[in-house]
């Protein structure tokens, strides 16, 4: 605490000396560059011109130069700039109006050297605070050089790879089109062979599903007329192999009317009203007439339909049929299973490809599938050397240092919306809203868009999404140097135009200025 009042009280000593020390230098209110204007031996002359004025009449409260400039250190002027030396700190240019007007402007108090104000001599601390800034400053620069070192590094790494890549690839490319070319060849071969296979195939399909229908027919008639002698057989009970219709009348069910008697007439009908038939005429004629009858179960003597019902074996007029298996239509070319491998054949799935057919497909198949995997492999091959291509051909930077942020992409949140930025692809925008969807694309890469002298201090999106009756969205991106990277701040300064402002190691290339150095800028002499 004492050692502390003691420091303060020292520290106020020095600068009211050194005050002292500057006043006798040069008048109140002049900044050392114009010090050589203001010889107390001279008359003093208007720095405008405008006219020359005694000495004493400097800074005597009263205007006298049109510029202001013999009252450097009052009020008296209204045009007029004082000048604070602002000792510890930077010096500054205010108004001179602000002179002794009881507000302290300057941190070294001088500006209110004959007020009421009290004002306290503040330069050291600011100076101490301006000074830490900068360490702090000098801290990120360093750490974002360093990082900016390793992206160039990795960027000429990455490039070395991508270039020795590009080599390989282009002749792999080059093979690849060869061995594509031969596939190709051979799969059109395969599929020309496979194409005629399948219309044989097909064919023969046809062929076969005919022969089948009109063997189905050909059944149908030799079981009916089966039934029909077995029918035969059974109605003809004295056994003359004639049928007469007095044997039918025996038979309840052909009792058309239902009076319980089967008249002569009701008989001779199922006879096509003849008296008899023979078994070739039944067959033909009389059994179609009667067929819906005969099954009608009305009496216990009823002849159930039987298919099996056979003549005395060996009597031609009454042939046995055998029934063996139904031979299989397609016995000579069978196949356990048909499996149909391309669906554009469509082929019969119930009739199988016969072997050749089979092994046609098969070979079409292979032949289009290694055609495929070479083409497959083709297309991603050149599509990764349009990606490198790419890549080499973009501009990442004096020092290829941008190349780190490829890839990346940034967000900021503020209360409205959500940013983003994709550094060599495109900006966006959306609601900050949580569950938002309705993206704006704000823009896509365009070129690097700073000053002539600083190119690489900006990136320009343009194309975005139109605003409603306006241009398209685009956006200037701002860089500054940060030791990590993050959108800072994101605006739309004029309409449809944003402005992102972005800090990345990349851009650390020149120190920022020291106190000292600002100060020179200047032309201070401290
Ligand atoms: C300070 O101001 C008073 C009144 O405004 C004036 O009379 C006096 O001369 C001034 N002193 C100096 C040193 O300018
Ligand atoms: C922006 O670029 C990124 C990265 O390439 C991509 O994923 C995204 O879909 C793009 N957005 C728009 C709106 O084009
Ligand atoms: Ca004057
Ligand atoms: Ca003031």
């Amino acid at each position: 605490m004492g050692s502390q009042l003691l420091s303060t009280a020292l520290i106020l000593a020095v600068s009211i000396t050194i005050c002292k020390t500057t006043e006798v230098l040069r008048p109140h209110g002049v900044p050392l560059s114009k010090k050589i204007f203001y010889d107390p031996s001279k008359d003093f002359s208007c720095l405008d011109g405008s006219g020359t004025i005694p000495f004493r009449l400097v800074n005597d409260d009263y205007c006298d130069c049109k510029d202001g400039s013999d009252e450097p250190g009052t009020s008296a002027c209204p045009e007029g700039i004082f000048h604070c030396i602002n000792i510890g700190f930077q010096p500054q240019d205010i108004p001179s109006s602000r002179v002794n007007d009881g507000i302290c402007d300057c941190c070294d108090t001088s500006d209110e050297y004959n007020s009421t104000a009290e004002c306290k001599n503040d330069c050291d601390k600011l100076g101490k605070a301006a000074h830490e800034a900068y360490l702090y400053q000098q801290r990120v620069f360093y750490g974002g050089k360093n990082i900016r070192d390793t992206y160039i590094r990795n960027a000429k790494k990455e490039i070395e790879e991508s270039q020795a890549r590009l080599e390989q690839l282009r002749q792999k490319v080059a093979d690849l089109e060869a061995m594509k070319n031969e596939k190709e060849a051979l799969k059109k071969a395969a599929e020309v062979k496979e194409k005629v296979a399948l219309a044989n195939y097909k064919a023969k399909v046809d062929r076969n599903k005919r022969k089948h229908n009109e063997q189905e027919i050909h059944e149908a008639e030799r079981e009916d007329r089966e039934q029909a002698a077995s029918a035969f057989l059974d109605l003809d009970a004295n056994e003359d192999e004639i049928l007469h219709y007095s044997e039918l009348q025996s038979h309840i069910k052909f009792d058309q009317n239902g009076d319980g008697v089967v008249s002569d007439d009701e008989a001779k009908f199922f006879l096509h009203m003849k008296d008899e038939m023979d078994l070739n005429e039944f067959q033909t004629i009389g059994w179609q007439i009667m067929k819906p009858y005969y099954f009608i179960d009305k009496e216990t003597t009823t002849v159930k339909p039987s298919r099996y019902r056979r003549g005395p074996r060996g009597d031609p007029r009454f042939p046995t049929y055998d029934y063996p298996d139904l031979p299989d239509e397609m016995g000579e070319d069978q196949v356990e299973t048909p499996k149909p491998t391309e669906p554009a054949a469509t082929p019969d799935p119930s009739v199988p490809y016969d072997d050749e057919t089979k092994q046609i497909i098969d070979v079409a198949k292979l032949a289009k599938e290694e055609f495929a995997k070479i083409d497959a492999e083709y297309q991603n091959a050149q599509s990764e050397m349009k990606q490198i291509e790419t890549l080499l051909q973009t501009d990442f930077g004096p020092d290829n240092e941008f190349m780190a942020l490829r890839k990346r992409c940034f967000e900021f949140r503020d209360r409205q919306y959500l940013y983003t930025f994709c550094p060599f692809q495109n900006c966006s925008q959306k609601s900050s809203e949580e569950g938002a969807t309705n993206e704006v694309s704000l823009g896509n890469w365009v070129r690097w868009s700073g000053p002539d002298d600083d190119k690489y201090s900006a990136m320009k999106f343009e194309g975005g999404q139109s605003c409603w009756n306006g241009p398209a969205r685009s956006v200037q991106v701002y860089f500054s140097c940060g030791e990590t990277n993050h959108i800072t701040g994101a605006s739309e300064p004029s309409r449809c135009e944003y402005r992102y402002d972005f800090e990345t190691p990349a851009v650390c290339t020149k120190p920022f200025e020291s106190p000292d150095e600002k100060r020179k800028d200047k032309h201070e002499e401290l």
